[in-house]
């Protein structure tokens, strides 16, 4: 059994080699599968890819892709199709998803009889410590959400999230977007096809810097919604076994 833990990052040069040793070090101690770690770097401006570099160096376990355009989701898609792993995982470079939910939710895809695991700052055992208007921005995202497709899970956004090989070889070719939409396509399309979500409280601290463009994104997301509804009502997508 092989987890991949990815690390999506863009001009992160200043996070990145602590969070890299925070996360190596936990999950030494507390996986019991085997591991790899692969820090996905899209166009980064910084010394991103330079530090990246010297990590794989430092610590076993580590590896670097690079890709040349942006996205979030692009990049997940590139390392999660190409892994070897038999789970596939993400979370956000600042760890703002306490780690002790990463053991978990990847139990509950290997012995849980779970298809996709989501960490969630919305449900009533979340502790989530983040600013008013983010708060209200995701609260409003993710019932929209709940509008658009009756669907049960919690939180799209949460850059904490796990899902089964076969579940990614359905899912990952069906999925266009290549930005932060590419969450929420994975999981309705996901939970559409009868594949199932663990949707498990986490424990979050925001940290402040972002990468994220609210307005753009919200716009994008909106886009997003809409073309994946169409989609559904043409028929588009089949569950492959
Ligand atoms: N590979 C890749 N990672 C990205 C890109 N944009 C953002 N990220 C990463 O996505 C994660 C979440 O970004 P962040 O700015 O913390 O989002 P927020 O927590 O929602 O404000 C971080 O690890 C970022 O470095 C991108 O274009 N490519
Ligand atoms: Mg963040």
């Amino acid at each position: 059994m092989l987890v991949n833990v990815t690390i999506p990052v863009y001009n992160e040069e200043k996070i990145l080699g602590s969070s890299i040793a925070t996360l190596h070090a936990f999950l030494t101690k507390h996986c019991r599968f085997e591991w790899e770690i692969v820090i996905a770097d899209n166009a980064s401006t910084d010394r991103t890819l330079g530090v990246a570099h010297q990590l794989v160096r430092e610590y076993p376990g580590v590896r670097v892709v690079h890709l040349d355009q942006k996205g979030r989701g692009r990049a997940l898609k590139k390392v999660w199709t190409e892994s070897p792993a038999d789970i596939l995982s993400y979370m956000d470079v600042d760890l703002s998803s306490n780690l002790y939910a990463f053991p978990p939710l990847i139990e509950a895809l290997i012995s849980g009889g779970f298809d996709i695991g989501i960490g969630s700052r919305l449900l009533k055992a979340s502790t989530t410590r983040r600013s008013l208007k983010r708060e209200a921005i995701s609260r409003a995202y993710n019932l929209l959400v709940k509008g658009f497709f009756t669907t049960k899970f919690s939180d799209a956004q949460c850059g904490f999230k796990a899902l089964t090989r076969k579940a990614a070889q359905d899912l990952l070719p069906k999925v266009e977007d290549t930005g932060w939409f590419f969450d929420t396509e994975l999981l309705v399309i996901g939970e559409k096809l009868g594949y199932r979500i663990f949707d498990l409280p986490v424990s979050w601290i925001e940290d402040l810097d972002t990468r994220v463009k609210i307005v753009r994104t919200a716009i994008d997301d909106i886009k997003g919604l809409i073309r994946v509804r169409r989609s559904f009502s043409k028929g588009k997508y089949q569950k492959q076994n």
